[in-house]
């Protein structure tokens, strides 16, 4: 077995600076916490790669390497930083990233920002981190690159070093044809030839992977046999791993006496109201807006909760270098303004604000004292926040309210799924959660707590890297016949 290498546009932490001081954070996001968890495993022992890296963009200079270095010592991984010009970067990551590819797979059409020099930017940079690899491959190593600025890597990989092992991941939901077939002529063929250079593709739905094959059929005028394809002599297989989380971490997490030190905080301060509780990075796909007006519409419709309730609604910062998401945050404040301005009395307030991102014991405890979770996305890859919330905490009572267009509804049914876009839909969930039973609160929780503990965030990387090496074996059965 040889060595594992992990590709995603960022390294797994970032610097935080005071005065000349660094140290090091680890990023909050789904993959990182999800590759962690994997690399302590003993599944990732017990498969005996022989190293693992990962290689990524850096977001200190060059000249900062040699002090970041010595502080990366003992890490059960290496890292490979790939440094970039400041301007290329913002074209290939807030541009062609995040101005195009973000909404189009997001199916907000009308947010793409159609520029050549964010395609030649994104190019470039897929290159650059090809170049960076190239001479560090080896020919057993397994390749796992990961999302959506990265769709173009896997093929050149595949025309440095013929014989590789390539996974891609897709953590974002791609769209129906219809939408893909929006993008131009060369760009959508590089798009997909790119991803086609590796051996699997995963996906988290069902729907997505449909999608994508169906997109290579119509564009490519590749055939699928139910989800392999044999493009350029190659079998190239595209799946579905739905991505998890780390069960374990988030149903001890209240164990914590920090986590139940907030926790008693939380429900001193709102003693006798139910506590209705809501993160998210602050994006136009999440929906916020819509369940501001939700929000607003229970309280209109459902006069008796006021003063009974309370909505903690954390936003997370980001992106907020790209317009389309500073005018969000103005309209949302505005908005959050409005209703608290409207229906607020001189002891009660409905919705507490907040603008920043929490640390992991103050999170945990939040997701433990929230009566109910509405997590109401126009769209979402998966959303783990959904899935943490279930896991928080054993013997758990409260209710999930999802989006259905949320990957994790697929998994998450006994949630009570909404259309994001329909205000009284979710004003009566509001109102069905609150006066939910607690014995079928428990038994909802209960049977999606198992099914994710049943596959966690490790199961979900072995699966993908079994499957991986599966279709290896496969290729080469074909080679000798
Ligand atoms: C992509 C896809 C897909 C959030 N706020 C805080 C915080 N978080 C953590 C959550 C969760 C993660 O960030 C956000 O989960 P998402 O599911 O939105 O993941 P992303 O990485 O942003 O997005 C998404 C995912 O990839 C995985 O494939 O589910 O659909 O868009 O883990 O806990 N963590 C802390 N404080 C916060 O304020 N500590």
């Amino acid at each position: 077995m040889g060595r594992l290498i992990i590709i995603s546009n960022r390294l797994p932490f970032s610097i935080d600076r005071e005065g000349d001081q660094l140290t090091l954070r680890q990023s909050s996001g789904g993959l990182v916490s999800a590759i962690k968890s994997y690399f302590e495993s003993e599944s990732s022992k017990n498969r005996g790669f022989t190293e693992k890296l990962w290689l990524g963009v850096a977001d200190f200079p060059q000249n900062e390497w040699t002090v970041v270095a010595e502080k990366l010592e003992g890490r059960d991984f290496e890292v490979i930083p790939l440094f970039l010009n400041k301007l290329l970067y913002k074209d290939y990551y807030n541009g062609f990233s995040n101005s195009l590819l973000w909404p189009l797979f997001h199916y907000f059409p009308s947010l793409v920002e159609y520029q050549a020099h964010y395609y030649d930017a994104y190019v470039k940079v897929n290159r650059a981190f090809a170049d960076k690899l190239k001479p560090l491959l080896q020919p057993d190593d397994t390749v796992w690159v990961h999302d959506y600025q990265l769709m173009m890597l896997p093929e050149m990989l595949r025309t440095d070093n013929p014989d590789i092992t390539v996974g891609f991941f897709l953590h974002i939901p791609f769209p129906s044809y219809e939408l893909f077939r929006m993008l131009p002529a060369e760009w959508k063929s590089s798009l997909l030839k790119g991803v086609l250079g590796s051996d699997l593709v995963g996906f988290h739905t069902h729907d997505y992977a449909q999608h994508f094959l169906q997109s290579v059929k119509m564009i490519l005028g590749v055939d699928s046999n139910f989800h392999n394809m044999q493009y350029q002599d190659r079998l190239v297989k595209a799946d579905l791993f739905p991505i998890s989380i780390d069960y374990k971490k988030f149903n001890t997490a209240c164990d914590d006496p920090e986590t139940k030190q907030h926790y008693k905080d939380i429900r001193n301060n709102f003693e006798g109201k139910k506590i209705i509780f809501s993160v998210d990075r602050l994006d136009y796909t999440k929906g916020l807006m819509d369940r501001l007006n939700a929000f607003e519409y229970f309280l209109e419709q459902y006069p008796e909760w006021r003063e009974k309730v309370v909505f903690i609604l954390n936003i997370v910062p980001s992106r907020d270098d790209i317009q389309a998401y500073n005018d969000r945050k103005q309209q949302i404040e505005q908005k959050i303004g409005t209703i608290n301005g409207k229906i607020s009395t001189i002891t009660w307030q409905p919705i507490i604000y907040r603008y920043t991102h929490l640390p992991f014991n103050e999170l945990a405890a939040l997701y433990k004292a929230a009566d109910v979770a509405l997590i109401t996305p126009l769209r979402d890859g998966m959303n783990l926040v959904a899935k943490e919330y279930v896991a928080s905490c054993s013997a758990r009572i409260g209710v999930l309210i999802l989006s259905e267009l949320a990957g994790a509804a697929n998994e998450l049914n006994e949630a009570l799924l909404v259309n994001p876009t329909d205000i009284v839909e979710v004003s009566n969930a509001i109102n069905k959660a609150l006066t939910m039973p607690q014995e079928e609160q428990q038994h909802r929780m209960a049977l999606m707590q198992q099914r994710l503990s049943d596959y966690d965030v490790i199961k979900w990387v072995s699966d993908f890297l079994d499957q991986l090496s599966n279709v290896k074996v496969e290729q080469e059965k074909q080679q000798v016949k």
